[in-house]
């Protein structure tokens, strides 16, 4: 088995201890930077992503997971900075204010950046001019947040309507999701889109971004 697959499985399984020992092994040999996080980590991502998709597998699992994946890219990310590997773009990410429910934002989060995202995570009970405020300071583009209530899912639609009046709608896609958000509702507030879960949301923000 090639070293990439074996750190696609590590990843799968969720061994941290043995992600990081194969990464620097894998250096030492000196195999590429991007090789390692394309084949190897993303790889194994992507494929934990889609059996949560399918219900193979559950939310305990993906969080492990997606802690393996980061101990990698801890490694990774300033050997990836010197190399001028491009991230796929950049995403402003974090549940609404009011609303403390960050578990869903936080898988979204992990799964966009082992799909080859830069996050920039604001936490939850994010209020408008943060998250407009990051857009603009970032060059995000995009612009996810997460709601888990019936009452927070309405500030969605003013932070829309302000990205608007700031000039700042035309720049970004915006992405949304959480329990009570629906594709209706997206539609009804002027998102670009809406994810049920973190595996469609790397989708859908892959199709808005042509990647
Ligand atoms: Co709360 N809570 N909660 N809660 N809580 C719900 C949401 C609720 C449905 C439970 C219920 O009554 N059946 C209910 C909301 C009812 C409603 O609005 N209609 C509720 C309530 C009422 C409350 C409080 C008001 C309770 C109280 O204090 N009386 C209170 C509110 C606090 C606040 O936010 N201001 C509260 C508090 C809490 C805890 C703090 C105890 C805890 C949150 C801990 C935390 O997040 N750190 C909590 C929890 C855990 C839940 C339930 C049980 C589970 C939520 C969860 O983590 N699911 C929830 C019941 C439920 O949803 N059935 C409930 C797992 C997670 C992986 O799924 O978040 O849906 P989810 O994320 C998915 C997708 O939705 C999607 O991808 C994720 C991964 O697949 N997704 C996105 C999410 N964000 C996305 C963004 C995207 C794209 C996709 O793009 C940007």
């Amino acid at each position: 088995m090639e070293i990439f697959d074996t750190i696609a499985d590590e990843v799968q399984k969720g061994n941290s201890d043995s992600v990081q020992e194969l990464i620097k092994k894998s250096l030492l040999k000196d195999v590429p930077v991007e090789e390692i996080l394309n084949n190897g980590l993303i790889k194994g991502m992507e494929i934990v992503s889609e059996k949560f998709k399918n219900n193979e597998i559950f939310i305990p699992e993906v969080l492990v997971s997606a802690k393996a994946m980061n101990t990698g890219l801890t490694i990774l990310k300033p050997l990836l900075a010197e190399s001028n590997v491009k991230p796929l773009g950049k995403v402003v990410i974090g549940t609404v204010r009011g609303d403390l429910h960050d578990i869903g934002k936080n898988i979204v989060a992990m799964m966009l950046q082992g799909a080859g995202f830069e996050i920039i995570d604001l936490g939850a009970d994010v209020p408008k001019e943060k998250f407009l405020e990051s857009v603009k300071k970032e060059s995000a583009n995009i612009l996810g947040m997460s709601a888990l209530l019936t009452t927070t899912m309405l500030y969605m639609k003013e932070i829309i309507e302000t990205a608007k009046e700031e000039g700042l709608r035309q720049d970004i896609k915006v992405i949304i999701g959480g329990a009570p958000v629906t594709e209706a509702y997206a539609a009804q507030i002027g998102a670009d889109g809406y994810a049920p879960d973190a595996a469609s949301a790397v989708d859908l923000t892959k199709m808005l971004l042509n990647k």
